[in-house]
């Protein structure tokens, strides 16, 4: 019975794993395809929206947060900034299309200010935190050491602070 019980459960949560694949192939292809950068010099990146292009980055070496901000400045941008669920799509399919499986990325959001039931959270490129996608039970600021913020836990395009030591993939962003 219990055995059963485990089996129903993993075959469930590889149904919803496999449909949550198939939803974003869907929506990474029809609803958001890739449109390259018309920024000079950055035709390799993809365009988000209007104002900005962006380019995920996923190999050795991966990168604590700050030095993975200042990879991006040295590109010309930031970490990359969420305001809608637009950018959201557009992020995750970038995401996606450099590692179909689902791994974890730095975004640009961190913990700014800590006071007492009041955290205000930032995004590097100095943008206002208008638009927020925790994941269930997040940000929990486990052992209070958790000022940066990766997406991708649990499910595509969730967030999770997290101690900005560790090393992550990450997405950049430039202005267009
Ligand atoms: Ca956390």
């Amino acid at each position: 019975m219990r055995f059963m019980l485990v089996v129903t459960i993993c075959l469930l949560g590889a149904l919803m794993a496999s449909a949550q694949e198939t939803y974003l192939s869907y929506m990474c292809d029809i609803v958001h395809p890739v449109e390259a950068c018309p920024k000079e010099g950055k035709e390799d990146w993809v365009k988000l929206d209007d104002q900005y292009c962006i380019k995920a980055f996923f190999s050795q070496p991966f990168l604590n947060f700050t030095a993975a901000e200042a990879t991006c400045v040295q590109y010309g941008g930031h970490l990359v900034s969420i305001h809608n669920i637009q950018q959201l799509v557009g992020v995750v399919c970038t995401m996606y299309r450099l590692t179909p499986d689902r791994v974890p990325y730095w975004i640009g959001l961190y913990l700014s200010f800590n006071y007492e039931d009041y955290l205000v959270y930032d995004w590097t490129d100095g943008t206002t935190a208008d638009f927020l996608q925790w994941s269930y039970g997040q940000p929990n600021y486990f052992n209070n050491n958790q000022n940066c913020v990766e997406a991708n836990l649990n499910e595509w395009g969730f967030w999770n602070d997290l101690n900005c030591n560790y090393e992550r993939g990450y997405v950049c962003s430039v202005k267009i």
